[in-house]
């Protein structure tokens, strides 16, 4: 298999990036698609584009992705509360989750997207090596047929506009919560008119919070708690270890915390 990754830059800030996991043949297409992708975000006009591909030589893991949870929080403030709870649900401690709110608020490099995730451990330090950066996610994808169920899932709840955004992100979020150490993670969009976003863990599944910021912010990132890492080790977990969903978990509704 290969990797194809595509970001884009302008003035060189993140303007966006995605990635695929496909076969041989299906290199091309995937190139061609995400350099329209590059070149048509809602986030500007890149002035430079990087593609690359790339021969993944490790044993590729099948994951099921995680649940599917929607929460049906109705604004930015509900929304939010929302993300506290799970979050201390899931044990971190209240200054973290405080500290991770307020820098996705207010875009965590120097106001500015990053291209990866900070990377947050149970007394607040930030361990990404390179905090204008981040740790990017790669070589991860999700197959057709998995695929196929979520898009049937997602339109059964009248969601269908949004299956690109899902896809990727449980996606990504899957593999995150796959890996030792991880606690849990905190995201949403830095495009600034998609307002969703989620927290994800291996014990929860990936809670989808319709609002967690304004719409028109273009602020937002990620952040993965970890507890107990080799910082190296995770990382080059994140980076380099291939996985590919190929079974769907399902969606349900939020309740409350006691039926996850
Ligand atoms: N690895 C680590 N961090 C990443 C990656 C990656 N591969 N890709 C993006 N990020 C970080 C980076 O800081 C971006 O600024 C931030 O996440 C947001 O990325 O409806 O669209 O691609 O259920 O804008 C979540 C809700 C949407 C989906 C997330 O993120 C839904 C989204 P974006
Ligand atoms: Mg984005």
């Amino acid at each position: 298999m290969y990797s194809v990754r595509m970001r884009a830059e302008k003035g060189g800030r993140h303007i966006s990036g995605a990635e695929r996991l496909v076969s041989e043949e299906e290199i091309q297409d995937s190139v061609q698609s995400l350099t329209g992708r590059a070149l048509s975000h809602e986030r500007g006009k890149p002035d430079f584009v990087n593609i690359s591909v790339e021969a993944v030589k490790s044993p590729v893991k099948n994951l099921a992705s995680l649940p599917v949870i929607l929460h049906n929080a109705g604004n930015v403030m509900e929304g939010r509360n929302a993300a506290r709870r799970t979050l201390e649900f899931l044990g971190i401690p209240g200054f973290c989750i405080q500290k991770a709110l307020s820098l996705l608020e207010n875009g965590p490099s120097d106001g500015q997207s990053m291209r990866g995730a900070i990377i947050m451990d149970m007394q607040g330090n930030r361990l990404e090596p390179d905090r204008e950066r981040g740790v990017r996610a790669t070589r991860m994808d999700i197959t057709e047929k998995a695929a196929g169920e979520l898009t049937k899932s997602l339109s059964g709840k009248g969601l269908s506009s949004y299956f690109t955004h899902v896809k990727e992100a449980l996606v990504l979020a899957t593999k995150v919560a796959s890996i030792d150490g991880t606690v849990a993670e905190l995201c949403w969009s830095d495009d600034p008119y998609y307002t969703a976003g989620y927290v994800a863990s291996g014990r929860t599944g990936y809670i989808r919070i319709p609002y967690l910021k304004e719409n028109g912010d273009s602020n937002g990132g990620r952040v993965f708690f970890v507890d107990n890492i080799n910082i190296p080790g995770y990382i080059n977990e994140i980076e380099n270890k291939p996985v590919l969903i190929d079974r769907f978990a399902g969606i349900r509704e939020f309740t409350d915390f006691h039926t996850i």
